[in-house]
């Protein structure tokens, strides 16, 4: 039985897996299949990674970033049984504006999907004159309405909170440049509409610990337990040969998630297979969903691994929040409110 508890859906048809006995970090184990998404999945599209998956009915659907032909990124719709073997849509989602117009983005990527209340928001980087957030909502993945763009530019990495908190929608986003920007830490900011956006907050940066000391930036929408908001996120090193993408993880308050209740000093998942270290961008390992199972506390993180795969990998609830307390390590600029 769990001690900590975690609010969501009770999900069972997955093919979860045990955790090995022989891990030598972070209790956070690939699954034995990886790469759940492979090289070419979908006609006219030569590789999707770093994507989101959310339970919906009694099956799972995916929002993917699909990279075309002329390596131009869209979102494609998937749906699965089992999370692990998905049928894409051959075309984009086609995005439309709330008069119902057509209303598509140059370009996007990097997806999250998040169900609040009884609607769905996706979430993704897209061209505002330069790098920023898109936002769009669906109840039945049939019909995608874009709502404003909550940020100007430039912008990355935005994740909703699956519920209000205090009445307020809260997002998570990493302000950035127009390149490969080589700094970043995570603010929050909230909106009684999703429309205006304010009261913005830092939550936290970059670590002396040398995996996350370039720039950091928010993954998974962050999951409700009782010791905190979990986030898994993404922190980066520069090296001779680039950057590389590990996989972090913090404990967030719950009423308050500016404040950084534990962040783990350590890496949770790091490029170590060959689908991470090797594809269309070396190295990278980049977290942008969890399925969890209330009931059990299993909680299966999707990656998107080199550019090129879309992977997968399990933890449970109690023992990451245990791992994550027990190698904590917060700053003064983790735990105050983020105000200056
Ligand atoms: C970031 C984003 C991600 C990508 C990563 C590594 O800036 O563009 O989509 O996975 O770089 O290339």
């Amino acid at each position: 039985m769990n001690r900590i508890k975690m609010t969501g859906q009770v999900v069972k048809n997955m093919p979860w897996q045990e955790k090995p006995k022989n891990l030598a970090g972070a209790p956070v184990w690939r699954y034995s299949d990886n790469p759940v998404i492979n090289r070419n999945p979908i006609k006219g599209v030569s590789r999707i990674f770093n994507s989101a998956v959310i339970p919906y009915n009694d099956e799972f659907v995916g929002v993917f970033r699909g990279e075309k032909l002329n390596g131009i990124p869209h979102i494609y719709l998937g749906r699965s049984g089992d999370g692990i073997n998905w049928v894409f849509q051959e075309n984009e989602i086609l995005f439309e504006n709330e008069d119902g117009k057509p209303f598509m983005p140059l370009y996007a990527y990097d997806p999250r999907v998040v169900k609040i209340e009884d609607t769905y928001y996706i979430m993704w980087c897209q061209d505002f004159y330069g790098p920023s957030i898109g936002l769009a909502k669906t109840t039945d993945f049939e019909k995608f309405v874009r709502l404003e763009n909550p940020f100007i530019p430039f912008n990355r990495n935005a994740v909703l909170f699956p519920r209000k908190i205090n009445g307020m929608y809260k997002m998570l986003s990493r302000p950035s440049d127009t390149g490969h920007t080589p700094f970043g830490d995570i603010f929050i900011s909230e909106s009684p509409d999703l429309v205006y956006w304010g009261r913005h907050r830092h939550v936290m940066g970059t670590s002396k610990y040398w995996w996350e000391s370039l720039k950091i930036g928010s993954g998974a929408a962050p999951i409700e337990t009782s010791e905190g908001w979990l986030l898994f996120y993404h922190g980066v090193c520069h090296t001779c040969s680039g950057y590389v993408y590990s996989m972090g993880g913090a404990i967030l308050d719950l009423e308050n998630p500016s404040v950084v209740k534990y962040r783990c000093r350590n890496f949770l998942l790091t490029p170590e297979e060959w689908y991470e270290e090797r594809g269309f961008v070396p190295n990278v390992c980049f977290p942008c969903a969890t399925v969890h199972d209330s009931e059990t506390g299993r909680i299966a993180v999707y990656y998107g691994a080199a550019d090129t795969y879309v992977a997968l990998a399990f933890t449970n609830l109690d023992e990451i929040v245990e791992y994550i307390k027990e190698h904590s390590s917060v700053t003064e600029s983790d735990t105050e409110i983020g105000t200056r």
